[in-house]
């Protein structure tokens, strides 16, 4: 089943990036829904519903997964018919997919603007959101030249250098520890995010709250780039962002790790950063300060308190 499929590769993380891995929920479900053979609304609406779940089971960090989710299935329940609900669905996730694309595209725009010619970025991981503003600057003839972070253990940071030097970006890669020795060079630290919760924090790569430190007391700028989609309504109840724990032997080869029975591997994929160690988040509403995130979360993602009460409820057994 493709649905399994897809959630395989977004675990394995095959499919990666908070905002690709939302797309790819938007697309299997439109695929699933397209697929349904049956001719029961009510059996449509649940296979529907076990296929969100799954999927939105798959990573539970980035809350762009969820927020997709949610969008391709408002008003399954309330359709009539099995063909309106699939209709909806397929409509949903394509006017999904095509608003994801866009808003990179503005944030692109807009976040070129705060690269100034001759800039020096610090990058870490590999955001599509944060690359897009660097590559548009460089395409509007500013000149940038980056330092990308390697970005243990799972090496994001070769598709950055690749796609950085595809661009014909000047660019310099080093190791993660080694962002303070650089951080004098540095002119803005420029990353993505994969949630922003309502107090304007930002959970993005494991490593990125320590460059924001050493941004901080070097005063260099922080600016991250995250579409609407990226902030998590939940936390207005007071719900905490899960920071994923991966397997150890992405760290250290199981092999190894047998032969050191005291030694236990921790491997959280995310931090957080709070909002005073970040000068501003570009969306593709505008850049804001970290502290109207509730603003964006009221007026581009539309979930009040109240609706949270009504909407359907994803329980994927993760929160905390
Ligand atoms: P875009 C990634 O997570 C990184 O943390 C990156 O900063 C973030 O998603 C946002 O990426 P992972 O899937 O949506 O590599 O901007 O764990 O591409």
């Amino acid at each position: 089943m493709q649905v399994r499929e897809t959630a395989e590769k977004i675990k394995r993380m095959e499919i990666r990036g908070a905002g690709r891995i939302a797309r790819a929920a938007a697309e299997v479900l439109r695929d699933h829904a397209q697929a349904y053979s049956g001719n029961d609304l009510s059996e449509f609406t649940r296979t529907i519903e076990e296929s969100a779940r799954l999927i939105v089971a798959t990573r539970p960090t980035a809350v762009s997964l969820p927020n997709a989710v949610h969008m391709v299935m408002a008003g399954l329940g309330t359709e009539k018919t099995l063909a309106d609900a699939r209709e909806g669905i397929c409509l949903r996730a394509d006017a999904f997919i095509k608003s994801s694309r866009n808003a990179v595209a503005q944030i692109a725009q807009i976040g070129a603007r705060h690269i100034q010619d001759g800039d020096i970025i610090l990058t870490h991981c590999n955001s599509e959101a944060a690359l897009s503003c660097i590559i548009e600057a460089h395409r509007a003839g500013k000149s940038v030249e980056v330092f990308a972070t390697e970005v243990r253990p799972r090496n994001q940071g070769l598709i950055t250098i690749r796609t950085l030097n595809d661009a014909g970006i000047k660019t310099n890669f080093i190791v993660d520890s080694a962002v303070r020795s650089f951080i004098n060079d540095i002119d803005l630290v420029l990353v993505g995010a994969d949630a922003v919760t309502v107090n304007g924090a930002v959970v993005n790569k494991i490593g990125t709250s320590m460059i924001a430190h050493t941004a901080r007391e070097a005063r260099v700028n922080v600016v991250v780039a995250a579409e609407t989609y990226k902030f998590a309504p939940r936390t207005i109840m007071g719900e905490f962002i899960t920071i994923e724990e991966r397997p150890g032997d992405e760290v250290l080869s199981d092999e190894i790790a047998k032969t050191l029975p005291y030694v236990r591997v921790r491997n959280p994929a995310f931090d957080v950063t709070p909002a005073e160690y970040v000068d501003m988040i570009v969306t593709e509403a505008g850049a804001i300060p970290p502290q109207m995130a509730y603003v964006i979360i009221r007026d581009y993602l539309g979930w009040d308190l109240e609706e949270f009460h009504k909407n359907f409820e994803l329980n994927t057994g993760q929160e905390e």
